[in-house]
């Protein structure tokens, strides 16, 4: 799986090198550059993105999970929360590079609530 997707990217790569050897256009190198990086780009958040649930103790109404929502929706690389107020349970998608899930557990913990991972 890792050995195929690097393949991918030094095909990209090697196209883009045999591209700027080959043309003389800038503007036009330029944008298939950014286009190949662009693709990488995408392939990579996408393969980031980690999904966790937490249990999550101390919420009584809508207006806790509210709380909880706005102030995980704070940190950076947090790209969906869904908390369930009756199961107790927060399920998180946040990207691995930009976030971990001490952080969620602590800005929660922040918020006035107990959490850990489950
Ligand atoms: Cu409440």
């Amino acid at each position: 799986m890792f050995k195929k997707q690097l393949l991918i990217e030094v095909v990209f790569y090697f196209a883009l090198v045999i591209f700027f050897l080959t043309k003389n256009d800038y503007k036009c190198k330029l944008q298939l550059s950014q286009t190949f990086t662009s693709v990488i780009e995408k392939k990579r958040k996408k393969e980031s993105i980690m999904k966790q649930t937490f249990k999550i103790t101390g919420m009584t109404c809508q207006h806790c999970v509210k709380n909880i929502e706005t102030a995980v929706q704070e940190l950076n690389g947090l790209k969906k929360i869904k908390i369930h107020l009756k199961k107790e349970t927060a399920l998180v998608h946040y990207n691995e590079e930009q976030l971990s899930s001490e952080a969620i557990i602590n800005k929660i913990t922040e918020a006035g609530y107990q959490a850990e991972v489950i």
